[in-house]
């Protein structure tokens, strides 16, 4: 077996004790060598989500860069950059109106859903416009034992068109995007608690835009339990909130965290670009 690739070491400041830290001294569009990526896998594992500052990704080498990290997404339903398919323009205002402004994981309608992101600002507005992360690590571990036993041996369905409805995205134009995005993305079921592939540590994997049902419960007490952990994962003690300044880019870990676009900017315009990294199928602990 080959060595692993030494680490470096990142100059890292922890914004809270368990979600997010920012990485000084990395310009992000210089050729990183392997050493370099490895340490910036090792971060994310710890902190779940990276902020980098004053940043000038192109979108060329914004996708070059989320490479490193595995193969990458191409969104079945949002816009991207000319010629790259692989950035998602994210680009709102009164025209385009925000859609991100609820707590989810992205992209759970697929059987691998993102290991991560990469997101990068391009224009942010005068004021608002924050963007928070959550833990659903320590969601998890603030759970009750018995509870937590309980949710380790269910499954449930995740199903684009919670977060993509007909209602917006299939009229005029769109619609054929939407039909075949929907007819290549069926529900499908995770496991509750997911068991992260790297750290080994568990978290809760149920997405208020996406989760619509828990399989081997009734539909009230399906209801009444995804009710409750979409409100957990909310709990500002599992979070932490970033004020975008343009050029700052935000690379997280999609597989046991969960994002919430805050949309009060209106009617400013905000922009972003993000690269999406496939990631393995989700197993529970059982
Ligand atoms: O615009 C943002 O801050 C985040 C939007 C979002 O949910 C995403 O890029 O996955
Ligand atoms: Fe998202």
């Amino acid at each position: 077996m080959n060595a692993p690739a030494p680490e470096l070491h990142l100059a890292t400041r922890p914004l809270t004790p368990v979600i997010g830290a920012i990485i000084d001294g990395i310009d992000l569009a210089a050729e990183l060598n392997d050493a370099t990526i490895n340490s910036l896998r090792r971060a994310l594992l710890k902190h779940h989500v990276l902020f980098f500052e004053r940043q000038s990704l192109t979108p060329v080498v914004q996708k070059a860069l989320a490479a490193r990290f595995g193969d990458l997404h191409i969104h079945p339903i949002y816009p991207h950059v000319e010629d790259v398919p692989e950035i998602i323009i994210l680009d709102t205002s009164h025209n385009n109106l925000p859609d991100n402004d609820n707590w989810h994981t992205d992209v759970t309608f697929i059987r691998n859903p993102p290991l991560g992101a990469i997101l990068a600002a391009k224009t942010i507005p005068p004021s608002g416009g924050d963007t928070s992360w959550s833990s659903t690590i320590a969601a998890y571990e603030a759970l009750s034992p018995s509870f937590r036993a309980l949710l380790d041996g269910l499954t449930a369905i995740h199903n684009i068109e919670k977060s993509f409805p007909e209602a917006r995205w299939g009229q005029n134009e769109d619609r054929s995007k939407f039909e075949e995005a929907k007819r290549k993305n069926p529900p499908l079921a995770h496991p509750v608690v997911r068991v992260h592939p790297e750290s080994g540590r568990k978290g809760l994997f149920v997405n208020e835009g996406f989760t619509t049902r828990i399989v081997e419960l009734s539909q009230t007490e399906s209801d009444a339990v995804l009710r409750l952990l979409f409100t957990h994962v909310a709990k500002p003690e599992f979070t932490v909130r970033w004020k975008w300044k343009e050029g700052d880019v935000a690379f997280w870990d999609n597989r046991l965290t969960q994002h919430y676009a805050l949309a009060d900017y209106l009617p400013h315009r905000r922009i972003m670009h993000r690269a999406t990294i496939l990631g393995d199928v989700p197993v529970g602990p059982g």
